[in-house]
């Protein structure tokens, strides 16, 4: 049967008198039945299992139909028929089951696991309602449930069921299972667990539910608010059952395959994606007891068993759980917590090394770092961090377990899937060879002085960014010119990244433009960003950029100069819009603090240049294109570093010596913008920059101003401009997550 027959077939009638719905399910059905055929048949003795809380996989159609090597076929059946593949894909609702960079990294990895054939599955937890959906009201951040399971979808219900035990009551688990379809390869699997129980009724209004109604609760939502102590203790119960559900289901397969469970470690290996699935070490530990292994054997095998990725520095993402809410969700691990906090305490007299602290806490990465073989960082620069600052007093006791791995992405999704064009156009030059090796992008280097190569380049930009303006005004109703600079910042909102250090940018900007000094290009600053919807600081920073977007984009004066885009509702679709329409990808956050960033990535392989500072794999970029072909500005880590440790950074400093900085920041309490916002968000964050900036956006401000200045003036050269594109595209091979992938194989796994 060729497709076209496959597809009839599967939808019982001609394609040509299907809905848009009805083609949808039939391809969807489709792709389950090519995907199961790859599954590998044979069981591979050894097999990474990847914990994590996040899966961020995004919608998962198109990305299935390229992996599967049907896409343009597919596209083209549709159109003989009348159809449109991308109006087929905006029925699929997006599994937005992550926050942002780490759950969008598993993603990536779990693409590349398969792409390179790799035995690996993904396991987490089936949250019911993705990260909340996004609706802006009165300028205002406002929260709503984010549905993503259909009748007929993605899930596949398996037979595995567990009894998971808490304090006192216990929950049957059951499997549930995505296929993950590698780049003309293997079919791996996704397995989500969820509980039997599980009641979509009990959500409120909003994103409110009966926190302590466990049976009902647990896999509703992807990290409730955790703001209170009813939504840290669900936070532990989603843990708890995770790792369980996790720990019995790799100990199950690794004995039907032969395990004597001394030998665990030749049949599994163990990827713990930062602290959230950490508590799988004492619950293996606690279930290789049970079956009459002697704790300490427990304890070395479990321990040449796992590997841990650290993805943070930021202290107040470090989890740390008092003793007392372990022994309230899952009394039966903290004897074993409490066992691996004595051997430590045995062995050293360092504090800062110990599980459990005089307070009675447990800091979980303490855990993965004495009982893991592997502990790395995800950039460079972060890893260095990690062994010189933040752990170096692990580093000194366990300098072999630390090790760099610096992220990747998928270029299927974010370049074949995302920008046909510019893929098309990289074919046309170079072959596809690059789709499975993306080093050879490099070879793109030959048409540096091509004309006609330098001018379809920005050809495509242009065309990507028409795209990007229609998609804008179609769901905000929003015009921008699409011969505008297009300035884009997309990320979780966080202070860290500083957002509100572009926001300033922007009122400096206006202020200018208000003075009669002109840009000789009008400028498109466009934001995306989610606030966790208890951080105020972050809530206020959406405030007031949503306050710039009304009072700048309806001045008539100015608006023909600067606009303003904040898109609602920021996620894995609307990234595949923006980052191939980017000119500037602002990659700004205080040195040491953004561990890796991956949009970074994105925007650099579709033709952005960076405008950044030296943080995370911002560095590594720099060193790859040169000073050239990025906009490098702002303080280094290390200076950054030692300002925290001196306590020398006052942000008055700044605001009184500083007369653009003193009136970016009157602005924010000033009357324009008082008259369109509330007074009480943007008094908080006036005072809250001025008094305290504790990611010192002032610092770097000026030179901020300068750099993106020097960007905007060098845009005008349109020729040197498509060079720099092209030398970034040629460069950014080394960060596909395949790379990363067999990195992770090389020095930690040692798969197949
Ligand atoms: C978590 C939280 C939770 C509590 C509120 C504050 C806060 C701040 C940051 C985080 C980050 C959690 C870990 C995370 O997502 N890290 C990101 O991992 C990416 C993949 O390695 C990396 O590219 C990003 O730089 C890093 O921030």
């Amino acid at each position: 049967m060729d497709l076209l027959q496959i597809l009839e077939h599967n939808a019982k009638k001609k394609l040509s008198e299907c809905t848009n719905e009805e083609i949808y399910f039939t391809i969807l059905k489709t792709i389950q039945k090519l995907s199961e055929e790859r599954l590998s048949k044979d069981k591979p003795k050894k097999k990474l299992y990847y914990i994590s809380a996040e899966f961020l996989i995004g919608k998962l159609l198109s990305n299935n139909l390229i992996n599967l090597g049907i896409y343009d076929e597919v596209k083209e059946i549709l159109s003989n028929n009348g159809k449109n593949l991308s109006e087929i894909e905006d029925i699929e609702l997006e599994p937005s089951l992550g926050n942002g960079g780490l759950g969008r990294l598993a993603a990536c990895f779990l693409d590349s696991i398969a792409t390179l054939g790799i035995p690996g599955d993904g396991i987490g937890l089936n949250y019911h309602f993705g990260l909340f959906k996004q609706i802006f009201k009165n300028n205002l951040q406002t929260e709503e449930k984010n549905e993503w399971i259909e009748n007929i979808g993605w899930l596949n219900k398996t037979d595995t069921t567990y009894e998971i035990e808490f304090n006192g009551f216990k929950l049957n688990s059951r499997m549930y299972d995505i296929n993950i379809t590698g780049y003309k390869n293997i079919t791996n699997k996704l397995h989500l667990f969820d509980v039997e129980t599980v009641d979509e009724s009990i959500v409120e209004s909003g994103i409110n539910f009966d926190k302590t109604n466990v049976n009902k609760n647990l896999t509703l939502f992807l990290y409730p608010d955790d703001s209170d102590v009813e939504g840290r203790l669900l936070r532990i119960y989603q843990q708890y059952f995770m790792v369980s559900n996790a720990a019995k289901y790799i100990l199950d397969e690794c004995i039907e395959k032969g395990s004597n469970l001394y030998d665990l470690y030749d049949y599994a290996v163990i990827q713990i994606n930062d602290t959230h699935p950490t508590m799988v070490i004492p619950e293996l530990i606690r279930l290789l007891v049970d079956k009459g292994i002697d704790i300490n054997d427990a304890i070395e095998i479990v321990s040449k068993t796992c590997a841990y990725t650290n993805h943070t520095i930021l202290a107040e993402a470090l989890e740390k759980w008092p003793a007392d809410y372990i022994e309230k969700v899952a009394p039966q691990i903290m004897p074993i917590i409490k066992e691996l906090d004595k051997i430590v305490k045995s062995k050293y007299e360092d504090e800062s090394v110990y599980i459990i602290d005089s307070d009675n806490i447990v800091h979980m990465a303490n855990i993965d770092i004495h009982y893991s073989f592997s502990v790395n960082g995800v950039a460079s620069l972060h890893t260095d961090i990690l062994k010189n600052n933040e752990l170096n007093n692990f580093y000194k006791i366990y300098p072999e377990k630390f090790n760099n791995k610096t992220n990747g992405i998928t270029f299927r999704r974010w370049l074949m899937h995302c920008n046909p064009l510019l893929t098309n156009l990289i074919e046309n030059l170079i072959g596809d060879d690059f789709k499975q090796d993306a080093e050879k992008l490099q070879n793109l280097k030959k048409y540096i002085d091509d004309e006609d190569v330098l001018k379809n380049i920005l050809d495509i930009k242009k065309e990507n960014k028409i795209i990007l303006k229609n998609y804008i005004k179609k769901v905000q109703n929003i015009d921008i010119d699409e011969n505008s600079i297009f300035d884009i910042q997309i990320k979780r909102l966080h202070e860290y990244k500083r957002q509100q250090m572009n926001a300033l940018y922007i009122i400096h900007k206006y202020l200018k433009i208000k003075n009669g000094d002109l840009p000789t290009t009008p400028i498109t600053v466009i934001f995306g960003a989610k606030a966790a919807p208890a951080y105020t600081i972050a809530k206020d920073i959406i405030h007031l950029i949503l306050c710039l977007q009304e009072l700048i984009n309806n001045d008539e004066d100015v608006n023909k100069y600067l606009k303003v885009v904040m898109v609602e509702n920021y996620n894995v679709t609307a990234a595949e819009k923006l980052i191939p329409a980017c000119d500037i990808s602002e990659q700004i956050s205080l040195a040491s603090k953004e561990a890796s960033g991956t949009g970074n990535m994105k925007f650099m392989l579709n033709g952005a240049l960076t405008l950044g500072t030296e943080d995370g794999a911002n560095v590594e970029i720099h060193s790859l294109v040169g000073d050239d072909n990025i906009f490098i500005f702002g303080e280094k880590s290390n200076k950054v570093i030692e300002l925290y440790e001196k306590c020398e950074y006052d942000p008055l400093d700044f605001y009184i010596k500083d007369k653009e900085i003193k009136d970016a920041l009157d602005f924010i309490v000033g009357d324009k913008l008082m008259k369109i916002g509330n007074q009480e968000n943007l008094i908080r964050l006036y005072k809250e920059m001025m008094k305290k900036d504790w990611f010192m956006t002032l610092l770097d401000f000026k030179e901020y101003c300068k750099m993106k200045d020097k960007a905007f003036k060098e845009y005008e050269n349109r020729y040197k401009w498509a060079k720099k594109m092209l030398i970034n595209i040629s460069n950014a091979g080394y960060f596909s997550s395949d790379r990363t992938i067999n990195q992770y194989n090389e020095d930690i796994w040692n798969l197949k």
